[in-house]
């Protein structure tokens, strides 16, 4: 193990001798005094040299050193990996964190090219280029962090309720949500596609008696659009349990588990979000508003916008408006669009007792972007089976799944939410591109 001490970790310590490793951020290399700082996954650090720029003829070993080490730093790359020894001394008049470490020994471990690729105002095309060197920015890095403590809270939260972890394949004999797009790869002498959500699997459990499941995987989508929100990789986050007696059950769950997540992430880095996010990050409040499809397109017409007749579902400026209206009536940020028509959902969806025309199910909005889809499953074969046909698919090719339902399944329902979108929408950021640590999208395969 190294003896280094992380940077944030200085101001704990009594002044005296310290090792340091990181990237060069800055330099200034004034005449009688360098400074330089130093950045490690931590925080930063001023280091300073008292320059010796030339040799008196009596200089001893100590002004030989101090020379060498000035004629480094005046040669230091940003972005350079350099590890320091030196003394740390506390002194209020240094901005950064009231104190700084003078240089004894300065090792380049890694030198970088001396001209960085990108700069604080490059394009966000050009900063996923380089997305390590992007990386390095500790917003990007808080980010990430976010993403573990919601993780890690929702984990937290499912296992406590006795949910089991699953972990489903990624390589498919057909398709599980549309046709429309599916990768199709080829799988030795014949087919295959990846896994466009775990949509079968996690109802497998269900019939395989497991109750309550969850799984964080990757979910791949053929989706041609360039939009803020699309990717052709995801991380989805999803959910299934038995048991239930309509949509409503997976929604209470669901709000719950938002809940769970957002106070961890409101308590652990609540500060610093609204630091370099400039964002305050709000524990929803329960219930969550609910309304009908149907009627959130009325709200939104008497507010003087018409969802397009041909697009049955809510479209991006129809969500923007019920996500005003949600905000000024209920002062929420989430809110439950229900009961879609079935026309426009999955085959797999419960339809409603008295009218087969509508769906147990739900979208989950977060400021007025979709975030998750969730729905009560038909779980009687027969209706399955008719269900499948209406929508045009061909019951042998989903014979496996079909088996499911013919050996006692129990009433059950479930989600899949993105979370990338998430994290997008909690820290107002624009596109999912800024919150996937490597985007990927038709135009992007790289790095
Ligand atoms: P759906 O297709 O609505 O439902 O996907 C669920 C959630 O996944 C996210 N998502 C995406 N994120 C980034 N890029 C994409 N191309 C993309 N597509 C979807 C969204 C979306 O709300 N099996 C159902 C879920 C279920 O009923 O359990 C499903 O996949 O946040």
């Amino acid at each position: 193990m190294s003896t280094r001490t992380l940077v944030t970790n200085l101001a704990a310590l009594e002044d005296g001798p310290v090792s340091v490793s990181g990237w060069v951020e800055t330099v200034r290399d004034q005449k009688k005094v360098q400074f330089v700082i130093l950045r490690d996954e931590s925080g930063a650090v001023q280091l300073v040299n008292p320059a010796v720029r030339e040799l008196a003829e009596d200089a001893g070993p100590e002004a030989s050193a101090r020379l060498a080490i000035t004629e480094q730093i005046s040669a230091l790359a940003h972005g350079s990996f350099i590890t320091v020894t030196g003394d740390l001394k506390h002194d209020e008049r240094v901005k950064l964190g009231g104190l700084e470490v003078k240089i004894g020994t300065l090792e380049v471990v890694t030198e970088a090219l001396p001209e960085t690729p990108i700069a604080a105002d490059s394009s966000l095309d050009k900063r996923l280029d380089w997305r390590f060197l992007d990386l390095r920015n500790p917003k990007q890095a808080l980010i990430f962090k976010v993403q573990t403590t919601l993780l890690h809270a929702w984990r937290t939260y499912w296992v406590e309720r006795g949910f089991i972890e699953i972990q489903t394949p990624k390589l498919m004999a057909s398709a599980s949500e549309s046709r429309a797009e599916l990768f199709e790869i080829e799988y030795f002498e014949g087919k295959a596609y990846l896994a466009q959500s775990p949509q079968f699997f996690k109802q497998m459990a269900q019939v395989a008696g497991f109750g309550k499941v969850f799984e964080v995987g990757p979910a791949f989508r053929a989706d041609p659009s360039f939009t803020s929100r699309h990717a052709t990789e995801f991380t989805s986050v999803d959910a299934e349990m038995s048991w239930i007696d309509s949509h409503e059950d997976v929604m209470a769950m669901h709000e719950e588990l938002l809940v769970a997540g957002f106070t961890a992430v409101k308590e652990r880095h609540g500060a610093e979000i609204e630091e370099l996010f400039g964002v305050e990050v709000t524990v929803p409040a329960t219930p969550f508003p609910r309304i009908p499809l149907a009627r959130a397109k009325e709200i939104v017409a008497e507010r003087g916008y018409v969802v397009p007749r041909e697009d049955e579902d809510m479209d991006p400026e129809g969500e923007r408006q019920i996500a005003a209206y949600v905000r000024e009536e209920f002062g929420h940020e989430f809110v439950f669009l229900t009961d879609y028509a079935s026309n426009i959902r999955p085959f797999y969806h419960m339809r409603h007792e008295g009218d087969p025309s509508l769906t147990n199910s739900y979208d989950l909005l977060f400021n007025g972007v979709e975030i998750s889809t969730g729905a009560q499953r038909e779980h009687r074969v027969d209706v399955l089976v008719a269900q499948a046909k209406e929508k045009g698919l061909e019951p042998e090719e989903l014979e496996f799944y079909l088996d499911f339902f013919r050996y006692g399944a129990p009433a059950h329902g479930g989600f899949g939410m993105g979370l990338a979108r998430v994290l997008m929408l909690m820290l107002h950021e624009a596109s999912i591109r800024e919150v996937t640590y490597l985007f990927r999208g038709p135009t992007r395969l790289l790095p």
